[in-house]
């Protein structure tokens, strides 16, 4: 198994390369969309929590994200003696009708083939994304970890409904009409990623590059009215039997299978690790489950992370883990404290299991 680190946009540079470098690790996933440009919720930092407006508005739906800034991107990676692994999450703006069913759906999918052969020729292997209409909302954030440091959580339900022109917990069209999405329902919702799968892994599996999936967090049925895929482990399942492919595979996020309301999160790293379909891992701990949760330090929570470790290394898990979220500690650098903690107690793990 490999030790990766999480770079948000505004830290894709060689300063965080470094930092992930001194923290022992070997590979860099890296988030191209910006969740902090434009939100009063979010801070460069921190985790995008945001609030009903959500994380601010998406990129340029014109600027598809090209061969020559994705090859530059891994050449920095690699100048400083990492390994650029994937990109995570497809930016709202190049494939919103694509989530919603809209009028550009089949432009926005050709987009999205675009984007994902830019990767192949870079040579970036996996493609994370969450094919979810409210994405990432209803958390909230306050000094719920250990010692006070600021975490976030579920205090209950999310269904404030979406307004016109937001998805994926970003907004698209900053002059849409006022008003709400109508709630998607889980037949609408599958068939959109039936339809998404059909059109994308053909052309993943001829690029070379993996499609892989995170759950839906918070994994609740339905959030903001709009129905959710993967909010119980089995779900996992669902998804890749949709369309079987090598490049069919998981965004696997133990905090998530943690907070799901059934199942057990060991049962679920044993199944989808011993089947070969973990494209990478986040890995974190969290207390509770949805609506009521509270993410922890890594070392902390209810998920023996040990446990976790030895069940991929008996599967022969060889890929890479990234700490996800970590809380922020009380310092004058809240982010790297908390991702350098995790990353030090999950290489002591990996070192302790013989990995
Ligand atoms: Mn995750």
């Amino acid at each position: 198994m490999k030790l990766g680190l999480g770079l948000y946009r505004h830290q894709l540079n060689d300063d965080h390369y470094r930092f992930a470098r001194q923290c022992g690790c070997t590979h860099i996933v890296a988030h191209l969309v910006d969740y902090f440009r434009s939100s009063r919720g979010n801070r460069p930092g921190d985790q995008p929590v945001g609030d009903h407006a959500g994380w601010g508005v998406a990129g340029d739906p014109d600027a598809l994200w090209t061969y020559d800034e994705l090859a530059g991107l891994k050449r920095d990676i690699n100048a400083a003696g990492l390994q650029l692994e994937a990109i995570e999450n497809f930016d709202p703006a190049h494939w919103h009708d694509v989530l919603l069913d809209g009028p550009q759906k089949q432009r926005q999918l050709e987009n999205l083939k675009t984007i994902i052969r830019n990767l192949g020729r870079a040579g970036i292997p996996v493609m994370g994304y969450n094919f979810s209409v409210a994405g990432v909302a209803g958390r909230v954030k306050g000094p719920f970890a250990r010692g006070g440091a600021e975490a976030v959580g579920m205090d209950g339900p999310c269904e404030v409904p979406m307004p016109h022109g937001m998805v994926w917990n970003m907004v698209y069209d900053t002059e849409a009409q006022p008003g709400v999405v109508p709630p998607t329902t889980p037949e609408q919702l599958w068939t959109r990623l039936a339809g998404f799968l059909e059109a994308l892994l053909p052309v993943a599996e001829e690029a070379g590059v993996t499609l892989a999936a995170h759950p839906d967090d918070p994994p609740l049925p339905t959030i903001r009215g709009h129905a959710r895929l993967v909010y119980q482990p089995q779900l996992h399942r669902k998804l890749l039997a949709l369309r079987p492919s090598p490049a069919n595979a998981l965004e696997f996020c133990v905090g998530t299978v943690a907070e799901m309301a059934a199942g057990d999160v060991y049962e679920a790293v044993d199944e989808y690790s011993r089947a070969g379909k973990l494209a990478y891992v986040h890995l974190r701990n969290v207390r509770g489950k949805v609506p009521h949760y509270r993410e922890t330090f890594i070392d902390d929570g209810d998920v023996d992370i040990l446990r976790v470790l030895r069940i991929l290394k008996s599967n022969n898990y060889n890929g890479v883990l990234i700490p996800d979220h970590a809380p922020q500690m009380t310092c004058s650098a809240p982010w790297h404290a908390g991702m350098a903690y995790a990353l030090g107690f999950i290489r002591a793990g990996l070192q302790a299991i013989g990995n």
